[in-house]
């Protein structure tokens, strides 16, 4: 089978560095060089194209058809959800947990402020718990919210846990457990069948 019509959009950073290792496992060729800057490798009949791009806009971008299939962290998909798009394998790489955390062990009492780069898991969590709360919405340093007084409790991140522990902040609950997810345009998924093969491969180690 040609991978020729086939193009896989990645997210750069921690994402990207996990697809090359279940990549080469698969035994498809990986074109990305780190060193340097290029974003976009064309097809060939033995390995996709491939695409590299801000985590936020993989679903948009396979949403839209522009690549085929994307692979992004969980976290990222319930924020930035697109109808257009199916989640067609969990990779379970990239592990970590969206969590709610404080200085104390304590669910806030009454209407709180909550810094986060999650709006929209967050404001979705609250709204079940019917907790009114207001988000500041930030783009990273999270941890730095409740140590310069800007919101008492963020929603964030955490895999090992050490950052938070070095801001003196403590997990309070887990709003979601993520990993690296393998996603289709949804129509695409119905008329290429390259892409149920390219699935395969990267799921081979299971
Ligand atoms: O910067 P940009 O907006 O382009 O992307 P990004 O910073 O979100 O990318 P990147 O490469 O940092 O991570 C992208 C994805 O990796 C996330 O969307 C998650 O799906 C996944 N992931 C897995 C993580 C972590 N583990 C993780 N630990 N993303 C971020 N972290 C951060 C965490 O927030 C903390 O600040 O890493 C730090 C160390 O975590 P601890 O708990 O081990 O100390
Ligand atoms: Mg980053």
């Amino acid at each position: 089978m040609s991978f020729q019509n086939v193009t896989v959009a990645i997210a750069k950073g921690r994402i990207l560095e996990g697809a090359k290792t279940l990549w080469q496992q698969s035994g498809l060729l990986w074109p990305v060089d780190e060193d340097s800057r290029q974003l976009w490798f064309a097809p060939s009949p033995e390995r996709p194209g491939m695409l590299i791009a801000r985590a936020r806009d993989i679903p948009t971008l396979v949403g839209m058809g522009i690549a085929d299939l994307g692979i992004v962290g969980l976290d990222v998909l319930e924020e930035y959800p697109n109808n257009h798009v199916l989640q067609v394998a969990d990779l379970k790489f990239a592990q970590c947990r969206v969590v709610l955390a404080g200085q104390k062990n304590q669910w806030p009492e009454g209407p709180t402020r909550i810094a986060t780069k999650y709006q929209r898991i967050a404001q979705t969590y609250f709204t079940i718990h019917r907790h009114p709360v207001e988000m500041v919405s930030l783009s990273g340093s999270l941890e730095l919210a409740p140590v310069i007084g800007l919101a008492p409790y963020i929603v964030d991140i955490v895999d090992t846990g050490n950052t938070l522990r070095q801001h003196q902040l403590t997990e309070i609950a887990t709003i979601l457990e993520s990993s690296a997810r393998l996603i289709a345009n949804a129509s695409h998924w119905r008329t290429k069948p390259e892409l149920e093969h390219v699935r395969h491969l990267l799921q081979h180690e299971e």
